[in-house]
């Protein structure tokens, strides 16, 4: 008997990205999510099934065992915590940095920096290593505006080019992370189907190195 593996994707990149390492495990999704309604999604293997949700509810999803597994920018995790999940292997996809940056011509501002951005905890730590006092404003997208426009004098955001930062006159002041997608798994999915999802990560592994 084939137990049913459940496994959490985000469309767009990490969706595509992760299509190759899938299909190289021997995994291959019957609908593209990108012109299908559908957010349950079946692959060719009748136990193995695909959630479609936003790319900040997977670790939400895979840390209640709605998915047994997913696949989660290091930055969404690093933000929720990782609280009930293993993350057994770095899928070296999706690639790019988190950043502090701001104007080009950085003015020094005295007292507290305003942060904008959508990842409040990693920037609330990060400034707090660093021993600076910060206000952090949240925001859902769009923070290359906030300087723009004297909402805050920094934002925390990824960087891959660097082209967006660019065209709105901004320039990266500070690294803070390096992030790549991550393969999750459920805690319990990994003791109840221990085979099963062992199964999986390898053959995900595999596909990373070929
Ligand atoms: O877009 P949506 O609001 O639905 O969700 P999302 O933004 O969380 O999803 P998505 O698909 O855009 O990103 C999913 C994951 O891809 C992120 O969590 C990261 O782990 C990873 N990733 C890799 C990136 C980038 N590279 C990236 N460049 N996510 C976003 N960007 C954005 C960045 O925020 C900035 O606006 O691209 C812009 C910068 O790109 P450059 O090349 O101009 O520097
Ligand atoms: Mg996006």
């Amino acid at each position: 008997m084939n137990e049913l593996l459940t496994i959490a994707l985000s469309k767009g990149r990490i969706f595509k990205e992760t299509l190759p390492l899938l299909k190289h495990a021997g995994i291959e999704p019957l609908d593209d999510p990108e012109t299908s309604r559908k957010l349950i999604l079946d692959t060719n293997r009748p136990e193995v099934k695909l959630v479609i949700i936003r790319a900040t509810d997977v670790p939400t999803y895979v840390q209640y065992g709605a998915a047994d597994v997913g696949v989660a920018g290091k930055d969404v995790l690093m933000e929720h915590g990782g609280e009930g999940l293993y993350e057994p292997l770095d899928l070296n996809i999706a690639r790019c940095r988190m950043m502090v940056a701001g104007p080009a011509s950085a003015p020094a501002v005295d007292g507290r920096l305003r942060i904008a951005t959508k990842y409040v905890n990693c920037a609330r730590r990060f400034f707090a290593e660093q021993g600076q006092q910060v206000e952090i404003i949240k925001l859902y997208g769009s923070m290359e505006l906030a300087p723009l426009v004297g909402l805050a004098d920094r934002i925390v955001d990824l960087v891959d080019t660097g082209n967006t930062l660019k065209a709105n006159g901004l320039a990266p002041l500070e690294h803070m992370a390096d992030i790549s997608s991550r393969l999750i798994v459920n805690k319990a999915s990994m003791k109840m189907k221990h085979r099963r999802v062992k199964n999986f990560i390898e053959a995900m592994a595999q596909a990373v190195q070929d």
